[in-house]
């Protein structure tokens, strides 16, 4: 079935999905045999076929083919990588041998891995893995592909891009989010809808994690903010371990009152995911199947994101903020710092600009003698875990840009494109793929036209190239280019004409300045800026590139009449202004002592300025380790409280943590210090059967930042090796991590073990289905249900 066929029957009647796969095949013990479900696909297709079977008579017009995780990292780490192919061949060939009109949705998940710098998998890994999926589901003509439970932006950034250049058909992106509506990395609702919907897929939804009634509430929000198709597939409430056995809890009368809900929010595909059952299915067919969807009219939404928020531009005041101190043109210091790869000063100017109301972040990296693309793809990287608010990527080379650009966790605006044909030919493509909105500058080889009349010539041969490129109008911002009044003081008018005309010719579009250039060379430069805002906002301005520590309330008649070419040679304006000394912008430009630079370095997440503090720290003090000590802890016990609040996710602390290990880190380099390394060790291990690592890499990272040595034995971790590493280095603590709820029994072994053989080492688990209550069941010492509290508890050791 191609695209459109499918998006017509959407518009016309809902599609019933079908439910779980997994907890279905683990309830009829039809795991047994192979290592992953996946594997079932052929080693024993029957038991595939009688699930898929079961959801087509319970009334599913959309079947969802059993490769989750048949992507290569998974299969690797399963000795399967080989049968990539032959798995998801049959995955699809199943179904269509059942009922050759059910829809075959190819269903893609997560790598289990994060992506930098949360984890060490390149973006292009990842896309590779997805990459090489979405084009076997093309290969064999899967109808749709779904890419769902995904629980990290990034990769399914990732996921989208790669199944949009390999695959045809539609493609379904859902994720999944707490009850709260954040995702453990601090995604929200609208900053997956902000970054999808620009990315052009097809249907946007939600799956997982919660139960129907609270993912219903959740999908009202998606819902009321993209017109795009939903889907709904919710699990039968939150897995519990019942007498050692997963239970979903919830009734089919309650799924389908919770899917009626979420119907009438306007969701058009309906199924279940974990817990579910063809019971489930049928009783929702036989209230769904065939009505009408319902009609939303969303009114025209202008997202521009980060990984964890969206903010609808045309909800906001007027001129939108862009601050332009991440620049370090004319700006001696800042670029020595970035020729040494530290990007302090970056993180300190995101906050405080955003401190003094920036809405955006224009990044410049352009210092000669550097790697733009890397130290541009960098500091993007780091920027977006550190503040919300959306960036303005600000370069002239279009490769810096793309690779920025594709790691951008949200969607970003692209500065700029100009007239140029060879520009036009290479930026409209990554702002259309990469669904970001893109400033347009008027100018062109021959240069910057002196009149209005040339540059909205070039704007025309702008937009008609965007037209054709498939980009549209509403995500052009046009730059009418503002030069120093000081040089061009004539052309000052011109800009604003030009800007007032565009207005009225190309509505859609909208505009920016670069608003202080109109002041290079000039005294007290604030005064002209801020005068000059104010007439460009009366011409139309939507967003101004600006200083965020400027007075901006200023309108002062000496600088209208400079601005307004009635002052010859700036005279008048000189001899008012002339004395007037440069004002510092204030970056908090208080005296920091040497505790406090390294508690804040700890807290703020920055990893590079540690080497230079603790260099100084080590040279005057009588005892740095201490000092370390101190600060580090007091730091971090305020990155706990912040994340305890949800004002920090999961990518602070991780870059917190990476911080604070780099301090403990480099005292004991320099100071070869044992006395830590004797006594305070933690093993880490996944057990046995389990392979996920995401949440034990964390704790292991969280308690090397308290200056615990963590020896981390890895995944699928047998049990005796484990006893036997805890024999020879005698550990205070042995952590343990399972996600699955088939795999936590292996924790108890490992506790009987450990007590067979009077090991005392505390034992502390944790996972996504591990519970204080299984915690006490299984006589563990402790249960952590996060790093902070892993922590928390190993430090009273
Ligand atoms: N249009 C678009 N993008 C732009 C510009 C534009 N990006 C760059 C620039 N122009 C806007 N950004 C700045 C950033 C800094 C300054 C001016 C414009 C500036 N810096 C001081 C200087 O050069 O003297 C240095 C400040 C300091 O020393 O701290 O003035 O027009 N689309």
């Amino acid at each position: 079935m191609n695209k459109s066929d499918f998006l017509n029957m959407l518009k016309n009647r809902v599609l019933i999905m079908s439910g779980a796969m997994g907890t279905e095949l683990q309830k009829k013990k039809y795991l047994e045999g192979v290592t992953i479900p996946e594997e079932l696909n052929i080693k024993f297709p029957e038991r595939v076929s009688e699930i898929y079977s079961s959801y087509i008579n319970a009334g599913a017009d959309i079947v969802l083919t059993n490769t989750f995780g048949a992507n290569s990292i998974v299969l690797k780490q399963h000795g399967l990588l080989d049968k990539a192919e032959d798995i998801i061949k049959s995955g699809i060939d199943l179904i269509r041998e059942i009922s050759p009109h059910t829809i075959v949705a190819g269903d893609i998940s997560s790598t289990s891995e994060y992506i930098e710098p949360l984890g060490a998998l390149s973006f292009d890994e990842a896309y590779e893995t997805f990459a090489v999926q979405s084009s076997l589901m093309q290969k064999y003509r899967a109808d749709v592909v779904i890419i769902e439970t995904m629980t990290e932006i990034k990769e399914t950034k990732a996921a989208i891009l790669a199944t949009k250049d390999n695959f045809k058909g539609a493609i379904i992106v859902s994720m999944t989010f707490s009850k709260e509506g954040t995702t453990v990395t601090g995604t929200d609702l609208k900053s997956f809808i902000a970054m999808a919907e620009s990315m052009g897929v097809d249907a946007l939804g939600l799956n997982c994690s919660v139960g129907s009634k609270d993912l219903a509430a959740l999908t009202k929000v998606l819902c009321e903010n993209t017109s795009l198709p939903i889907s709904f597939k919710p699990n039968a409430g939150i897995p519990e371990l019942i007498n050692r056995e997963t239970k979903f809890l919830e009734t089919k009368e309650e799924f389908t009152e919770a899917s009626l809900k979420a119907y009438s929010y306007g969701a058009n595909m309906l199924g279940g995911c974990c817990g579910t059952n063809p019971e489930f299915i049928k009783s929702l067919s036989n209230k769904l199947k065939n009505k009408a969807p319902i009609i939303r009219n969303i009114k025209n939404k202008y997202f521009l994101s980060t990984r964890t928020k969206a903010v609808d531009i045309n909800e906001i005041k007027r001129p939108t903020l862009i601050g332009e101190r991440i620049n370090p043109t004319n700006r001696k210091k800042f670029q020595e710092e970035l020729i040494m790869g530290n990007l302090s000063t970056i993180k300190d100017e995101a906050r405080s600009q955003t401190r003094y109301g920036a809405n955006i972040l224009d990044v410049n990296m352009g210092v000669p003698g550097t790697d733009e693309i890397k130290l541009l793809v960098n500091a993007v990287n780091q920027l977006q875990e550190i503040v919300s608010v959306p960036l303005c990527i600000d370069s002239s080379n279009p490769k810096a840009l793309e690779q920025a650009v594709k790691n951008c966790t949200g969607r970003p605006i692209i500065n700029s494109v100009n007239g140029e044909q060879a520009k036009l030919n290479v930026i409209l493509p990554i702002a259309k793929r990469y669904g970001t909105a893109l400033i347009a500058l008027t100018t062109d080889d021959k240069g910057i036209p002196k009149t209005a009349q040339g540059r909205l010539k070039i704007a025309e041969k702008i937009l008609n190239s965007a037209d054709c490129c498939g980009l549209e109008r509403k995500n052009i911002i046009f730059d009418y280019l503002v030069l120093s009044v000081s040089s061009s003081p004539e052309q000052i008018q011109e800009t604003l004409k030009a800007m007032r005309e565009s207005k009225k010719i190309y509505p859609d579009c909208k505009l920016v300045l670069g608003i202080s250039n109109v002041s290079f060379g000039l005294p007290s430069r604030q005064t002209i800026n801020s005068t000059f805002l104010k007439m460009a906002v009366d011409a139309g301005l939507d967003f101004a590139i600006a200083n965020p520590y400027e007075k901006w309330e200023i309108d002062d008649p000496f600088a209208k009449n400079l601005l307004e070419n009635k002052d010859k040679g700036a005279a008048k304006y000189m001899s008012v202004f002339a004395s007037f000394k440069k004002q510092t912008p204030k970056t908090e430009v208080k005296k920091l002592s040497l505790d406090e630079q390294l508690y804040l370095a700890v807290i703020n997440g920055n990893k590079e300025s540690i080497t230079g503090i603790l260099d100084q720290i080590i040279s005057i003090d009588s005892d740095p380790f201490k000092t370390v000590n101190d600060n580090v802890l007091k730091a971090l016990n305020i990155v706990g409280e912040r994340f305890a609040a949800k004002e920090y996710f999961l990518p602070q602390i991780i870059m917190s943590a990476q911080a604070a290990q780099r301090a403990f880190a480099v005292v004991k380099t320099i100071l070869k210090k044992e006395t830590a390394s004797s006594t305070r060790k933690v093993i880490m291990a996944t057990v046995k059967g389990d392979m996920h690592d995401i949440g034990k890499n964390i704790v292991g990272a969280v308690l090397e930042s308290y200056g615990f040595d963590v020896i981390d034995m890895g995944i699928n971790v047998d049990s005796q090796a484990i006893i036997y590493k805890a024999q020879e280095i005698n550990p205070i603590a042995i952590g343990l991590s399972a996600l699955m709820t088939t795999t936590m029994p292996e924790m108890e072994t490992i506790i009987k073990l450990k007590n067979t053989n009077n090991i005392s080492a505390k034992i502390i688990i944790g996972g996504a289905a591990v519970t204080e209550k299984f915690a006490k069941e299984i006589k563990a010492d402790a249960y952590a249900k996060d790093a902070m509290e892993a922590a928390a508890y190993i430090k009273t050791l």
